[in-house]
């Protein structure tokens, strides 16, 4: 079995994604690591290649939405690029789609309520979330889900915390241990692997 997992390099000022160092510390033999530039439509453009080449068994992206308090598995895409800030390469998109022709929003396919429950379980905090916001991140979701839409792959996409290493650059923000997160993933990546299992 072949699980892509991808996450994104550190943006908006920050040195460490939590997300590529709790990606970086997974150790299941099944999981394949792919890091993403966080730039609008570059980085769906190489995940989509990478589906393409590797023909994964289901996807898994993960990314850093600082100020929140769970790991939170995304319920959805939604079709649009918009954000304050530009993306690392300075494009700025402020209310354009991902795809012109697209459908407006897109369900995550991978069991965010179960993976949400079996983090929950292992005594980690999470919670499904119902917007993986208008930058890379949902850019990334949208068109994996788009790409992946009559196929048979589990695919969704995980937003993180920010890490204790971040905690003195945002005071008072919740912050999460990496190995925390990266237990989180492990349970996420279990759970999508019974999802597949359940399915055959
Ligand atoms: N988080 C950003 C982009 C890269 C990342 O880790 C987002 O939520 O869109």
């Amino acid at each position: 079995m072949k699980i892509l997992v991808s996450a994104f390099e550190p943006f908006g000022g920050e040195s460490i994604n939590p997300a590529l160092e709790a990606v970086a510390l997974l150790r299941d033999a099944d999981v394949v690591k792919l890091t993403l530039p966080v730039r609008y439509a570059e980085a769906a453009k190489i995940i989509c290649a990478e589906i393409d080449r590797l023909e994964p068994d289901a996807v898994i992206s993960v990314g850093q939405a600082g100020g929140r308090d769970a790991v939170t598995p995304e319920r959805q895409a939604v079709n649009e690029r918009s954000s304050a800030a530009p993306d690392s390469a300075g494009r700025l998109c402020q209310g354009e789609k991902i795809d012109p022709e697209g459908e407006d929003r897109l369900e995550s396919t991978f069991g965010a309520e179960q993976i949400a429950c079996a983090i929950n379980a292992s005594g980690l905090p999470a919670r499904v979330s119902d917007s993986a916001g208008t930058y890379v991140c949902n850019d990334v979701m949208y068109s994996v889900l788009a790409k992946l839409k009559h196929k048979k792959v589990p695919a969704g996409f995980i937003h993180l915390p920010f890490c204790t290493g971040q905690a003195t650059r945002h005071p008072g923000a919740f912050t999460m241990e990496i190995s925390d997160m990266a237990r989180a993933l492990e349970i996420a990546v279990a759970t999508v692997k019974q999802i597949i299992a359940a399915q055959q």
